[in-house]
């Protein structure tokens, strides 16, 4: 049967994940679930994850929900050699790996809440400016994170940075380019940029997420950043 990703692009959490599938070399197939035309909501979909939520992953006799959960599964069942490192087993590690993975949902709820992302999508409001503070909160954290090392966790990639990337180009692909305060953070983001599998993960998604979030904000061109 296989390893089958349930996935809607626009989502840092189902990104995150195809990382993590693409990262160990795990052979999957994708089923698009449209969040904009509400296919997360079907019966046929809450089968899968009753939460109605994307990502979901199938393996075999296996359905699973939470984006982190699934990551850490695929690591456990998969990392083989020097893919173990995405995930390592040492318990000092994986700790420090598992904190980052709650930092990540806090950066990206952060994040999605200051650009309200459903209110400028679907009922015409503006991000919310008085959060940029909290944005920047999550910056900073990641910035002293980065200290004397060049991955979050440590001195390997791990499933952490996927987690706290996908978020952040949601930021990056509406207003936000202004990395300046934030080195460590800048040198990250490009090193991650730079992984072979990125763009192919990340590009489209995000084009189409600065395309309909710009157009709803009348964007001048020269705002617009990202890819
Ligand atoms: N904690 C969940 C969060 C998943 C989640 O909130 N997914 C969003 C997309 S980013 C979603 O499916 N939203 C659709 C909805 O709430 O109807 C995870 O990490 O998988």
């Amino acid at each position: 049967m296989g390893v089958k990703l349930y996935h809607f692009g626009l989502s840092p959490f189902s990104r995150a994940v195809q990382m993590t599938l693409t990262a160990l070399g795990v052979k999957y197939s994708i089923e698009t679930i449209d969040l904009m035309k509400g296919e997360q909501r079907t019966d046929e979909y809450k089968k899968i994850n009753p939460r109605g939520k994307v990502p979901a992953l199938v393996d075999g006799k296996l359905s699973l929900g939470e984006s982190r959960a699934i990551a850490c599964y695929l690591c456990n069942k998969y990392a083989s050699g020097s893919k173990k490192t995405l995930y390592p087993s040492a318990p000092e590690l994986r700790a420090k790996v598992d904190m980052l993975l709650y930092v990540g949902e806090w950066i990206a709820d952060t994040i999605v809440e200051y650009l309200n992302i459903a209110g400028v999508l679907f009922r015409g409001e503006k991000p919310k400016d008085e959060k940029l503070a909290d944005v920047k909160s999550c910056l900073q954290y990641l910035e002293d994170c980065l200290k004397g090392q060049n991955y979050i966790a440590g001195d390997n990639l791990t499933i952490a940075d996927f987690f706290a990337v996908c978020p952040l180009l949601l930021l990056e692909n509406v207003d936000f380019n202004d990395y300046d305060p934030y080195p460590k953070l800048k040198k990250w983001i490009n090193t991650m940029k730079s992984l072979k599998y990125f763009d192919e993960i990340n590009k489209e998604p995000m084009k189409m997420f600065k395309a309909a979030f710009n157009e709803k904000l009348n964007l001048p061109a020269a705002k617009q950043t990202g890819f």
